[in-house]
C-alpha cells in the first residue's frame, strides 16, 4: 500500500484508458491530407525521460538559459508578486520550479504548490519529493490537460504565481495559443501573476541544432510518439522506418518537427480499426515550437486580456521570462 502524506492531494480529470484523448487525436490527425499529431502525446514515462535528457544536451539552450534567469531574478519575482502559491502548468519534474520555491520559502510566503500535467506519474513523484524538501508545503496536484481543465484549479490560498515554463506556450498553434491565454486570464484573480517562459527568435542554425542534436536524443523523443500509439492503440508502426525532421520555418517563426516515412508504410491501428498509408517520404507533423519577439509576446498577452509587466531575459537575449497580470490587478 502506498502511504500518501496528508499534505498531498492529487485529482485526476483524465478518463481511465484515454489518458490524453489519444484515440480521437490519432483518428483525426492521421486521416487528414497532411498528417499531424499533437505534441502532448510525447510524454509517457519514456518520453518524459527523453525530454529530461534533451534539457541537458549542449545544443538545447532553453532549459539552462531559463534556469539562469530564474537564478538571477527569483527573489525579485517573489517580491513583485508576493506569491503564496505556484500553480504550474505542464509542470513535468518541476526541476526549475525549486528555484522559485526556495525564494518563496526564504521570503516566508510559501504555502502551496499546484502542479498540473497530463502525466500522472510525474505529478505523484514530484509531489512526494517536494513535501519532503519543503516541510509544511501543501501540494494539490492535478492530472489533466491544461487546455481543458483549468476550471479545476483549487481556490487560491493567497496571491498566485501561475508558472508556464520551458517555452511550452510555443507548442500551441497561434489560434489555440490565444484561446488558451484568454482562458488562463479568466482563471486568474486580481492578485495573480503569470510567469511565462518563451523562447526568442534567433539564428536559425542555433535553433535547428537545438531540435536536431548530434546524439539523436530529440530524434528518439520524436519517434516516441509512434511507440505510444503502438502501445496504447494496438498499432503496428515500424518506428525505425520514420526519420526525424526538424527545421525553422522563417516565415511563421517556428520550429517544426516531423517524422518522414523512409519508404511506403502501411499502418494498422487495431483499437480504431483504422488502416493508414504513408507514401515514401510522406511526413507527419508532430510538433511546432514557436519562437517569439517581445513585441509579439506583448501583443498575444494583450489580446488575451493580460498586461505585460516585466520582461526578464539573459545577456544574449535567447529566452524571456515575462510577468503579466490582469489590468488593474
Ligand atoms: N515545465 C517543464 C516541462 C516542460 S515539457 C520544463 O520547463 O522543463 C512539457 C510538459 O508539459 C510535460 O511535462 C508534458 O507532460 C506537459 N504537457 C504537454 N501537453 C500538456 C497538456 N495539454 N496538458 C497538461 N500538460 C501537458
Ligand atoms: C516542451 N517544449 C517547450 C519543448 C520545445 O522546445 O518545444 C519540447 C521539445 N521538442 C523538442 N525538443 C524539446
Amino acid at each position: 500500500m502506498t502511504v500518501v502524506p496528508s499534505e498531498i492531494e492529487v485529482h485526476s480529470y483524465l478518463a481511465e484508458g484515454d489518458e490524453r484523448a489519444l484515440a480521437d487525436d490519432v483518428l483525426d490527425g492521421l486521416t487528414r491530407p497532411f498528417k499531424e499529431l499533437p505534441p502532448k502525446h510525447f510524454y509517457d514515462a519514456r518520453g518524459a525521460e527523453l525530454f529530461d535528457r534533451i534539457c541537458d544536451l549542449p545544443e538545447y539552450y532553453p532549459t539552462r538559459t531559463e534556469r539562469s534567469i530564474l537564478e538571477a531574478r527569483a527573489e525579485e519575482i517573489v517580491e513583485l508578486t508576493c506569491a503564496a502559491e505556484i500553480v504550474e502548468l505542464g509542470s513535468g519534474t518541476a526541476a526549475k520550479t525549486r528555484i522559485l520555491l526556495d525564494a518563496m520559502q526564504d521570503a516566508g510566503t510559501l504555502r502551496r504548490y499546484v502542479p498540473l500535467d497530463v502525466t500522472e506519474q510525474m505529478i505523484l513523484e514530484t509531489a512526494a519529493a517536494l513535501v519532503d524538501e519543503y516541510p509544511g508545503l501543501l501540494v494539490h496536484g492535478i492530472v489533466g490537460d491544461f487546455e481543458r481543465h483549468l476550471r479545476h484549479l483549487p481556490a487560491p490560498l493567497g496571491p498566485r504565481l501561475v508558472a508556464f515554463l520551458g517555452g511550452t506556450i510555443g507548442n500551441f498553434t497561434p489560434g489555440s495559443r490565444r484561446r488558451f491565454l484568454r482562458g488562463l486570464a479568466k482563471a486568474m484573480g486580481p492578485d495573480d501573476h503569470l510567469l511565462l517562459g518563451t523562447d526568442l527568435v534567433k539564428d536559425p542554425t542555433m535553433l535547428e541544432a537545438a531540435y536536431d542534436d548530434s546524439q539523436g536524443v530529440t530524434a528518439e523523443f520524436n519517434r516516441n510518439v509512434l511507440r505510444v500509439v503502438n502501445r496504447e492503440l494496438d498499432a503496428d508502426f515500424d518506428v525505425d522506418a520514420f526519420d526525424h525532421v526538424a527545421f525553422f520555418d522563417r516565415e511563421r517563426e517556428w520550429i517544426e518537427m516531423r517524422l518522414r516515412a523512409s519508404s511506403r508504410q502501411h499502418v494498422h491501428i487495431g483499437a480504431l480499426g483504422l488502416d493508414v498509408e504513408f507514401e515514401p517520404r510522406e511526413e507527419l507533423r508532430t510538433e511546432i515550437s514557436a519562437k517569439f519577439t517581445i513585441k509579439r509576446l506583448g501583443a498575444d498577452l494583450a489580446a488575451s486580456g493580460l498586461e505585460l509587466r516585466e520582461v526578464l531575459t539573459d545577456p544574449d537575449e535567447l529566452f524571456v521570462l515575462s510577468l503579466s497580470a490582469r489590468p488593474g490587478g
